[in-house]
Parts: C-alpha cells; sequence; structure tokens
C-alpha cells in the first residue's frame, strides 16, 4: 500500500529501471504496460490510407511540409507528419539527426514519463490524490519538443507537459510534491495537483482554464522580440482549446 510521496515516488523509481533493462532486451516486455510502448506507434486504423488519417468529421491530408497558416479556405487543416507508420521518415520532411546519448535520454524521458503518469494515475483513482491528468500517447510530443527548446525558452503547458518539465530537470520527488501538496511544494499547496510551476525550470504554473495559456504566450514571445532576446515562447493546447474565444 502506498500512503505518501515518498513511498510513491520509491515505487516509480523501482519500477522504472527494469522497465528500461526489459527495453534494451526485447520489445515484448511484461510488465506495467506489456507490449503497450511499442504497439501505440501503429496508427490506430491500419486500413487507412498513408495519405491521411481517420479524424471525427472526415479524412485529414498528411503533409511532409510545415507550413504557418493565417487562415485556410481548405476544409480540413492539413496533418503535418515526419514518420510513417513504421518510424521511418517520411520522404521530403525535415528530421535532425540527434547523437545516441541524447536518443537514449529522450527514450528514457519517455518512460519515466509514462511510469509515473501510471502510477500518479492509479494513485488518483485510489483517492490518494484529488486530481491527475496523463500524457498518454503524447510523450514524444512532450519529451521532443522540450529536447528541441533551450533552458532559455518559455513554457505556456496546458496540463498534459509534465515529460517538458521532466526533461528540464522537475524531479520525481517535484512531481510526488506538487500532487500531494506537501511542504515541499513549489506551489506551497495552493494549485490543484498536476498543476505544476517552475521559475527556476522556465515552466508557467498550469491552468485549469482551457486556452488561456495562449494569450500568454503571444505576449511573452512579443517581450521577448521586443527585447531583442535570443529565446521563444512555446505553448501547447488540445483541440479542444479550438473552441475558446481565447484563440
Ligand atoms: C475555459 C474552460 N472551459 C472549459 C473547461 C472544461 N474543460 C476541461 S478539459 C476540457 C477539454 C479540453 O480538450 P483538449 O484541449 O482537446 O485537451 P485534452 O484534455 O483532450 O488533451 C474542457 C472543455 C475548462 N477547463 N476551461
Amino acid at each position: 500500500m502506498m500512503k505518501n510521496s515518498t513511498t510513491i515516488l520509491t515505487y516509480i523509481k523501482s519500477r522504472i529501471t527494469p522497465l528500461l533493462v526489459a527495453d534494451r532486451r526485447k520489445p515484448n516486455l511484461t510488465g506495467l504496460h506489456p507490449g503497450r510502448r511499442f504497439n501505440s506507434t501503429t496508427a490506430a486504423n491500419p486500413s487507412v490510407h498513408d495519405q491521411d488519417i481517420d479524424f471525427p468529421g472526415g479524412n485529414v491530408k498528411f503533409v511532409p511540409h510545415m507550413r504557418f497558416l493565417s487562415e485556410s479556405t481548405q476544409e480540413r487543416i492539413p496533418c503535418y507528419r515526419v514518420l510513417d507508420d513504421n518510424g521511418d521518415t517520411i520522404l521530403g520532411t525535415q528530421s535532425v539527426q540527434v547523437s545516441e546519448d541524447v536518443a537514449v535520454k529522450m527514450y528514457n524521458n519517455m518512460v519515466a514519463l509514462q511510469t509515473m503518469d501510471t502510477i500518479f494515475y492509479e494513485a488518483q483513482r485510489q483517492g490518494r490524490i484529488s486530481f491527475y491528468v496523463t500524457a498518454n500517447g503524447e510523450e514524444a510530443i512532450n519529451i521532443a519538443s522540450a529536447a528541441a527548446l533551450s533552458m532559455d525558452d518559455v513554457i505556456f503547458p496546458q496540463y498534459r507537459e509534465q515529460g517538458v518539465l521532466l526533461w528540464r530537470g522537475f524531479t520525481l520527488q517535484d512531481f510526488a510534491n506538487q500532487c500531494f501538496s506537501n511542504k515541499f511544494d513549489n506551489g506551497k499547496g495552493r494549485q490543484m495537483p498536476a498543476h505544476y510551476g517552475s521559475n527556476k525550470h522556465n515552466y508557467v504554473t498550469v491552468a485549469s482554464t482551457i486556452a488561456t495559456q495562449i494569450p500568454h504566450a503571444v505576449g511573452a514571445a512579443y517581450s521577448l522580440k521586443m527585447d531583442k532576446k535570443d529565446a521563444c515562447a512555446i505553448t501547447y493546447f488540445g483541440d479542444g482549446g479550438s473552441s475558446e474565444i481565447e484563440l
């Protein structure tokens, strides 16, 4: 039985190490997520043609180039994609080769993120903490985007970007302190669980209100530009955020 943040933390650590060892050995895992990390990279519907994806309301085209659209007359905004369903780079896309050390660090962080999420989610379902949101299925976008940034870049998260904070050095203990609102919590227990924030990690505190982080990020970006700083602001939001007026 897990009672507090310290025992949960020990539990998370004890689960991550065997998973990483097992991953290096063979892809067929028995453990916390048997095989899921590998299956999750396959498209949900393998019958869908490579060039589009079945999305609620109609098919969305995949495109190999990223473009900013100020407005679109197209009925459906295309989806930028770099890797195909087999994990191979799609012809014509731009990709950056990372060193093996960085690739392993990224993978370790993705596994740690998924393991931490599972355990905190279960702790929430057991009533040990009042609230939790996972980044399930968003591990790569968390870690890859974090790895592409520098520490001077300011993060304006929604609530599924704990991997970015993990990458920046927020420890498992820091996450546990916040979720349990103990006396070591950065936010002094004034926020809901999973509403992390850290000046040290240039990570603006999560707000429950959907999409309010978007204008904040735009303001911060403008300020960085006016100050001629070599940094950017990055924000994250889900498709649900696009129906809010702030966007
Ligand atoms: C301003 C505001 N309106 C409504 C809500 C209630 N709400 C919480 S999560 C959510 C859905 C958000 O969907 P999405 O942005 O796609 O993110 P997801 O959780 O699906 O990753 C809504 C509407 C809210 N938190 N804030």
